[in-house]
């Protein structure tokens, strides 16, 4: 039952503007990022497929659309490696399983992580109809998702996979009450367990995820992968000042495990991308987080319990020694 705690947080996170923009405004990452199977995995993507949840809570009873800005791989946004050759396959599941199956909690796509009913799939290559336009799936009705009782909501899963080609494809999504403007559901949010995203290029944007550390968590290991050396990763919370983690260089990991502090519990941690000067451009990262006990911990768009800004005290003085 605890692995379901975190949901209970869910509906009493603070709203923010856009929650379920993914990435958010509290992120600050310009794109997601999903490279085609034939490229190599120096451009910054470690396995060539994305995958994201997305929750309504059961209070809500209308129509659901996903969003995808940008789906075609081409012209505008996207990151070319020779010439445009890359297709992608977008895929929505619902159903049991969709979320409750421990392969969808994978960082790696393997085994049966494409559980539950799919609900639609469509196949992007280069688009001029959607290149830095919207398409959108639905609508649907919240109930094709999975329901989970724990937390009084219904998930989807949005599986992005490069079937083919060496370019990048740059995206982000939406879950909107609309299937023309990105309307936001309230109480509704999006999490996913590893994150493959491009970097902004000006240094003095700061880009950020917000793992949400459960009751049983007191060790966490980061990994990240392909940060070509770029600037620092900073963890800090309501307790932790900053703390520093080794970056990676190209087409390499670079892992860490750090302890969790007294009064991080049930909250968000924020990790935070600094990027150094000169800048690295168009660079694509990956990062997963994980428990002592080797599971993925997940990142929120709208991070429960709010951002973590850090309070001084005397007894974070004292956890700090
Ligand atoms: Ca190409
Ligand atoms: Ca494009
Ligand atoms: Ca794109
Ligand atoms: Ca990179």
């Amino acid at each position: 039952m605890k692995k379901w705690f975190f949901f209970l947080y869910f509906l009493s996170t603070t709203v923010d503007a856009w929650p379920q923009a993914v990435p958010s405004k509290d992120e600050n990452i310009p794109f997601l990022v999903t490279f085609g199977n034939k490229a190599k995995i120096e451009w910054g993507d470690d396995d060539f497929s994305q995958v994201f949840f997305f929750l309504i809570p059961e209070t809500y009873a209308g129509m659901v659309f996903i969003r995808i800005f940008d789906a075609d791989t081409g012209g505008k946004n996207d990151e070319v490696n020779g010439q445009f050759d890359t297709k992608m396959r977008y895929s929505l599941y619902g159903g049991k399983y969709a979320y409750s199956h421990n392969d969808a909690k994978n960082v790696d796509p393997v085994g049966n992580y494409k559980s539950g009913n799919l609900l639609v799939t469509k196949i992007v290559g280069q688009d001029p109809k959607l290149d830095d336009n919207w398409l959108t799936f639905g609508p649907f009705n919240p109930t094709e998702g999975e329901y989970v009782a724990e937390s009084k909501s219904h998930a989807f899963k949005l599986i992005c996979e490069g079937i083919t080609g060496d370019d990048g494809n740059m995206y982000r999504y939406f879950m909107s009450t609309s299937a023309n403007e990105n309307i936001a559901i309230e109480g509704g949010n999006a999490f996913a367990f590893e994150y493959s995203f491009r970097l902004y290029d000006d240094p003095k944007q700061v880009s950020h995820i917000y793992p949400f550390v459960d009751e049983k968590t007191f060790k966490i290991q980061q990994s990240n992968f392909d940060w070509d050396d770029d600037g620092k990763i900073r963890v800090s919370s309501e307790v932790r000042h900053e703390q520093f983690c080794p970056i990676s260089g190209d087409g390499v990991w670079a892992q860490s495990e750090f302890l969790i502090m007294e009064g991080e519990k049930g909250k968000s941690l924020n990790f935070e991308f600094i990027k150094k000067k000169p800048a690295v451009l168009n660079n694509n990262v990956v990062i997963y987080i994980r428990n002592q006990y080797g599971e993925s911990m997940p990142f929120f768009s709208s991070p429960i319990g709010g951002v973590p800004k850090y309070k001084y005290t005397i007894s974070s003085q004292k956890v700090k020694k």
